[in-house]
């Protein structure tokens, strides 16, 4: 049995690669073609954070949801943790790859652990650096992220992204439930 169970979430502009990153991780495979909606609010797949330790991640895709701002509220809350994606190769997701970020800490009283990703970087040889690396690292710091690329096309990092959130879930669920039992 799983000892915890969290509730993930996957955010960012569109077509960054976000349901990539997902059937990625949780299918193992890339598809050229998703349809706006996938149809299941999420995927679930368990992860060993540590040997024998298994956490179960419900991991949710906003989907064409992401275009109605009002259903946004829920789909945040009871997070325990976020992937916040933008795409290496086009300039603008990174600043909109921040409107999200604002407006989840908007919503979320607490801060969750988040990994900031930046996806797509199997185009990087071809086009070049677009985004200045130094100011990702700089957003990433300031905004408590911990910042990895990677390529849901070849599947690099894919599931490092996944296995870093995970742990880092854990140990804040660690220091939660350490802090309770102090004040009881
Ligand atoms: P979204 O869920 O964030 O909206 P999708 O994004 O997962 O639907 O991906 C958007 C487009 O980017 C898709 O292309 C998908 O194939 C492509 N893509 C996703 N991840 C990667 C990646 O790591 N590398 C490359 N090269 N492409 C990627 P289409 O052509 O179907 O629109
Ligand atoms: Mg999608």
């Amino acid at each position: 049995m799983a000892e915890f169970s969290f509730k993930v979430i996957i955010i960012g502009p569109p077509a960054v690669g976000k349901t990539s990153l997902l059937n990625r991780f949780v299918h193992n495979e890339f598809k050229m073609k998703y349809s706006l909606t996938i149809g299941v609010d999420f995927l679930t797949k368990s992860v060993e954070y540590e040997p024998l330790k298994i956490a179960k991640l419900q991991i949710w895709d906003i989907g064409a949801q992401e275009r109605f701002k009002f259903l946004h509220r829920s789909f945040y809350e009871g997070a325990f943790g976020a992937l916040v994606v933008f795409d290496l190769s086009r300039q603008q997701t990174f600043s909109g790859m921040k409107t999200w970020i604002s407006e989840m800490s908007s919503i979320l009283t607490d801060d969750i652990p988040k990994i900031l990703i930046g996806n797509k970087a199997d185009l990087i040889p071809e086009i070049g650096q677009i985004i200045d690396k130094n100011e990702i690292e700089e957003y990433s710091e300031k905004n408590d992220c911990f910042y990895i690329e990677t390529s849901a096309k070849t599947g690099e990092n894919v599931e490092y992204a996944f296995l870093e959130l995970a742990n880092r879930m854990v140990k804040k669920m660690v220091k939660l439930l350490d802090n309770s039992k102090e004040n009881l």
